[in-house]
């Protein structure tokens, strides 16, 4: 595409959503301050560095692709890889699996803030602040139980790491200027049917309370709920109103997985429910394809309307967005990158919205009007928008980037 048509085409653009009371400088310069987390586990299928041994847990990468990152240097070079193909500010979403263990076994129960110290000074020269989050999966110790498994041994052994978690991620904060944003989710629950559900998650709120009573200024806790795991289907012990509730009454960060709904549930409508009674929302941006599929983001209809909510919510400083998917099918680092920008051009299209406008018709009971605004705001060319949003930073424009990762595979991940 050549340079001068974007420019064009923006110019034109600029004028078109004027005429409907919108300022596309403001709309982009929002886009470029507005973090999206990267979720390191997409360049290697979810295994980290602890052990390389089978993902469990209830999730599941699928497909065998060549190339998965192998090693810390293979995914940070993939990182910041897919990084040079995106606009915007960006952040890193850490899987405690991912620390720099050299060729020790670090269990769970002793990883310590130095073992991410070199994250640390990576993301600092990449420019990238980092978030953070516990892992109980892929572990002798996980089980179908862990932090509301009423063995003594094994919640301890989860308490601690959660703990331990929680001030690497403190630390984070610290070194960063910024609080690290520290997820847990874990995947108890149960294959078949089980007579002790309200145990079990009075057992996990009980885990929950002692490990978030210690005070850590530079990190966030949030708490992200789930329907239900691969081999975990009768029991989830995380449900949606045990984590409501929770983190409704603690005051709490609460983890939106766009994935774990059944594709015809309104996410959207959870936001303005949710943001009444937590906190702030860290988003899980996915694609549930029949199941928790996690499958590569796309700019669907969940998703624009997602961004749209928020936007129209004015949530926008109440809520984090990172990515969550794996797919082993297809190049990774494309579906990272094809995901990214999804994402970017859906929150694009919210902050290009002709709200005021939209809201007057509403206050007034001009609901014609509304619906009418609503659909052409549809075809408005927030195209020619996100084009421009990339040329100005320097990153490929439209489908150009294909052919750069094509070049990456061919000279890289075709030869892991
Ligand atoms: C699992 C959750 C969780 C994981 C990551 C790897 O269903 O969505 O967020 O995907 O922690
Ligand atoms: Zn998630």
């Amino acid at each position: 595409m050549k340079e001068e048509h974007i420019l064009k085409s923006y110019e034109i653009a600029k004028e078109r959503y004027a005429a409907v009371g919108i300022d596309v400088d403001f709309a982009v310069a929002q886009l470029e301050k507005t973090p999206i987390s990267l979720h390191c586990w997409q360049t290697d299928d979810v295994m980290g560095f602890e052990r390389s041994q089978a993902l469990t847990g209830g999730i599941q990468t699928t497909g065998n692709y060549p190339g998965r990152a192998r090693n810390i240097e293979e995914v940070r070079n993939d990182v910041a890889f897919a990084k040079s193909l995106l606009a915007g500010t960006h952040r890193l979403n850490l899987h405690e699996i991912y620390g720099d263990f050299g060729s020790q076994l670090v269990d769970r129960d002793q990883v310590e803030p130095k073992h991410f110290e070199s994250w640390i000074e990576w993301a600092r020269e990449q420019g990238l602040k980092l978030d953070f989050n516990s892992t109980s999966f892929s572990h002798p110790k996980s089980g179908n139980l862990s932090l509301s498994s009423p063995d003594p041994e094994i919640r301890a052994f989860w308490i601690e790491h959660t703990k331990r978690c929680r001030r690497i991620a403190d630390y984070i904060g610290s070194r960063q200027g910024d609080p690290a944003i520290m997820n847990i989710w874990v995947h108890d629950g149960s294959k078949d049917m089980t007579v002790e559900r309200m145990r079990y998650r009075e057992i996990f709120a009980e885990s929950l309370d002692e490990i978030l009573r210690e005070e850590l200024p530079n990190m966030k806790t949030c708490l992200e709920a789930k329907l239900f795991g691969i081999g975990l289907e009768s029991y989830t012990v995380g449900s949606h109103d045990f984590v409501a509730g929770y983190c409704a009454t603690r005051k709490l960060m609460y983890t939106l997985d766009t994935g774990h709904y059944e594709q015809t549930e309104n996410v959207s409508d959870m936001v303005a429910s949710l943001l009444l009674f937590v906190p702030e929302l860290m988003l899980h941006v996915s694609r549930p394809v029949r199941w928790d599929s996690d499958h590569v983001t796309t700019m669907n209809d969940q998703t624009l309307d997602l961004f749209k909510e928020i936007v129209r919510a004015d949530a926008l400083s109440r809520v984090h967005v990172g990515l969550d998917y794996f797919d082993a099918s297809i190049n990774r680092i494309g579906a990272y990158v094809i995901g990214a920008r999804a994402t970017q051009k859906c929150m694009l299209q919210a902050f290009l919205e002709p709200l005021s406008l939209l809201r007057r018709y509403e206050d007034n009971g001009q609901h014609f009007e509304r619906l009418a605004l609503l659909e052409e705001a549809k075809s408005l060319p927030f195209g020619a928008v996100y084009d421009y949003f990339n040329l100005k930073n320097g990153v490929p424009v439209g489908e150009s980037f294909i052919s750069v990762i094509q070049e990456y595979e061919k000279n890289v991940t075709s030869k892991r």
